[in-house]
């Protein structure tokens, strides 16, 4: 096996903590795009280069360059922002980006469509507001997820705020970001830089962290390179089961490539959190593959160490044992919609946002909606790991308020949408996803339409099933723990994968491959036919496939403990 460093190495290597030739690649007016080797460092930064792929072709044939743009995506760990900093948001999308905000899959805002020289404005912008995008993208710790529901007891607004202290105390501490975006000055004979934590090559690769609050497994947190399920104990947060190794990305046609699910490997206090994540991110920085980026994840590091001897690593690193495994137990991923009362008597209302893209539509204003909702809200916002809304804190009088702000801008699909609607994910792809295969967004409200009449035919449009499509396998809405997955092979093909749980515990299984719409629907209606004459009472789809062995279960399927 090569044992050459990745290109990305060299490039991390030689960037000056993360400047490169940025500055260079800013100011020349020649060309839409920045340097090469600049692409992979400006994800550090929180953005991407990107080209509109509609328009490709025609530019190719046109002479002119590709339509390049720029993708900003923020650290927002939990996905927490006040309403003053949603019109920040809601301005700069407006003034800067595609007029619309796009919530993640990882509780963040990305915006669309921010051309080179509007970069500068556009971040500092997003920083006036207090919101930064350090971290956002590249091979560090990326946005913290937590539950999105934290104000359900005290308990759970001490977990978001173990999770938004996390997501500090790894940012990377290059001064690179102020200096390039936000015009700090570098103090002339200061402190050399350094990089304690990460080293001047940071990770292998991207490595992103999950906070669970049992029994909602909302933010999927097997799929992450380290998750954090709370154990709250008589209303009080006594610490976390650890989970290690878990990542969604594979490559098609190598086998070598795949999704896990995370192993539990013990659990910690909530003092001991801090040590534990710098073991396990350290371990990985100093383990990882750094030859090929295919397999520099840590599920990869820790399959070949071998579970034990990682786990006896991040011991020796943090410095004490990992504790044996608390009980716990997930009655659910997804979220929950509409109105929840919190533990303090305040209300939080979750909004369906389909694919989790805001914008001004013929047929409704949700992006002039809930700028009207930020102008009167007093609470906050929180975004859900499933490209959701909550409209959070919210006073018992001014629920009246917000309801009809949310009827008159059409914001109320949750009120009236199938469980298919509500549960669906799409990841971004077509047409500023460089890696996309297939259309998912864009084709999710077309394709739930399909699929929804096919429930209908069979009783069954209460079922409430988990559909996820991705434009391509590296998983970005988290589709192998879709009971239904549609993974993009090629424009208009996909491959099905079906059987994965309700609860984020087991994955799906390949079920046909690359096919297009009438063969998966025609498979889905043949299985929906089985699922409702069949089912036992409450069976999920995913559970029902499993057992009459339609789907066998794929690698990793249970997660494997160590006692
Ligand atoms: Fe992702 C790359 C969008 C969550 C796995 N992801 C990308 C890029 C940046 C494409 C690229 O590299 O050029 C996509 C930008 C599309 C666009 O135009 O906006 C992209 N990923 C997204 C988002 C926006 C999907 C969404 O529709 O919500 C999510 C942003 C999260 C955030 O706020 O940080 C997003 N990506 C995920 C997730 C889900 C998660 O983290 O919970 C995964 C699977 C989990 C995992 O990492 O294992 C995911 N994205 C990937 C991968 C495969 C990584 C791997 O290990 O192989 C890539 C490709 C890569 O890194 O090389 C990728
Ligand atoms: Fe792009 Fe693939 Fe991620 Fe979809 S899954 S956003 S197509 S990288």
């Amino acid at each position: 096996m090569s044992r050459e460093l990745s290109h990305v190495e060299h490039i991390k290597q030689r960037s000056r903590f993360l400047r490169g030739s940025l500055l260079e690649s800013l100011a020349d007016n020649h060309t839409g795009a920045i340097r090469e080797d600049d692409t992979a460092l400006i994800k550090f930064h929180g953005s991407y280069q990107q080209d509109d792929r509609d328009l490709r072709e025609e530019r190719r044939q046109q002479k002119l360059e590709p339509a390049y743009s720029f993708m900003i995506r923020t650290r927002t760990p939990g996905g927490v922002v006040t309403p003053e900093q949603w019109l920040a948001l809601d301005a700069v999308a407006m003034r800067f980006a595609n007029h619309s905000l796009r919530l993640t899959t990882r509780q963040a805002f990305q915006f669309h469509g921010v051309i080179k020289r509007e970069l500068k404005a556009t971040l500092q912008a997003i920083n006036a507001s207090l919101i930064d995008t350090v971290s956002a993208c590249g091979d560090v710790n990326r946005n913290v997820l937590v539950s999105a529901n934290p104000l359900l007891s005290q308990a759970h607004a001490e977990v978001h705020d173990w999770a938004r202290r996390l997501s500090l105390h790894l940012k990377p501490s290059s001064r690179a970001y102020s200096e390039l975006w936000l015009d700090e000055e570098r103090i002339a004979g200061g402190e050399p830089e350094s990089e304690p934590l990460y080293g001047e090559t940071y990770l292998p690769r991207k490595f992103k962290i999950a906070f669970a609050i049992p029994p909602d497994n909302d933010v999927d947190v097997f799929a992450h390179d380290l998750g954090f399920i709370a154990v709250i104990e008589n209303g009080v947060l006594a610490g976390f089961n650890v989970s290690v190794g878990g990542g969604m990305g594979a490559t098609h046609g190598d086998a070598s490539t795949y999704p896990l699910l995370g192993h539990l490997i013990g659990f910690v206090t909530p003092g001991q959190l801090f040590a534990v994540a710098e073991a396990v991110l350290t371990s990985q920085r100093d383990f990882g593959n750094r030859e090929q980026r295919k397999h520099a994840r840590l599920k990869y590091t820790i399959e070949k160490l071998g579970l034990d001897a990682f786990r006896r690593e991040v011991e020796s690193r943090a410095g004490f044992s990992l504790a044996p495994l608390r009980d716990f137990r997930f009655d659910h991923n997804g979220d929950r919609f509409g109105w929840r009362e919190g533990h303090d008597g305040r209300w939080h209302l979750t909004l369906r946002i389909e694919a989790g893209r805001i914008a001004d539509k013929p047929d409704a204003l949700h992006l002039t909606g809930l700028r009207e909702i930020a102008i009167v809200h007093t609470g906050e916002f929180r975004l859900t790991p499933n490209q959701n809304l909550v409209i959070a804190n919210v006073g018992a009088r001014q629920r009246g308020d917000i309801d009809a702000q949310v009827q008159r801008h059409g914001l109320d699909l949750y009120r009236h949408a199938t469980p298919l609607r509500l549960n669906a994910l799409a990841c971004v792809a077509l047409p500023t996803c460089g890696l996309a295969m297939a259309e998912a967004e864009r084709y999710l409200p077309e394709l739930l339409q399909k699929v929804e009449g096919l429930l209908k035919r069979h009783g069954l449009s209460n079922a409430p099933i988990h559909l996820r499509i991705s434009g391509c396998p590296n998983g970005c809405s988290r589709p192998y723990l879709g009971e239904i997955a549609l993974v993009g092979k090629a424009p208009g093909r996909y491959n099905l994968m079906l059987g994965a749980d309700r609860q984020g515990q087991r994955l799906n299984a390949l079920y046909r491959e690359n096919i297009d719409e009438t063969a998966f629907l025609a498979a889905l209606d043949a299985l929906f036919a089985d699922y409702a004459a069949g089912r036992e009472s409450d069976e999920g789809f995913g559970d029902f496939l499993l057992r009459r062995n339609v789907v066998q279960p794929a690698r990793n399927i249970a997660i494997k403990v160590i006692p």
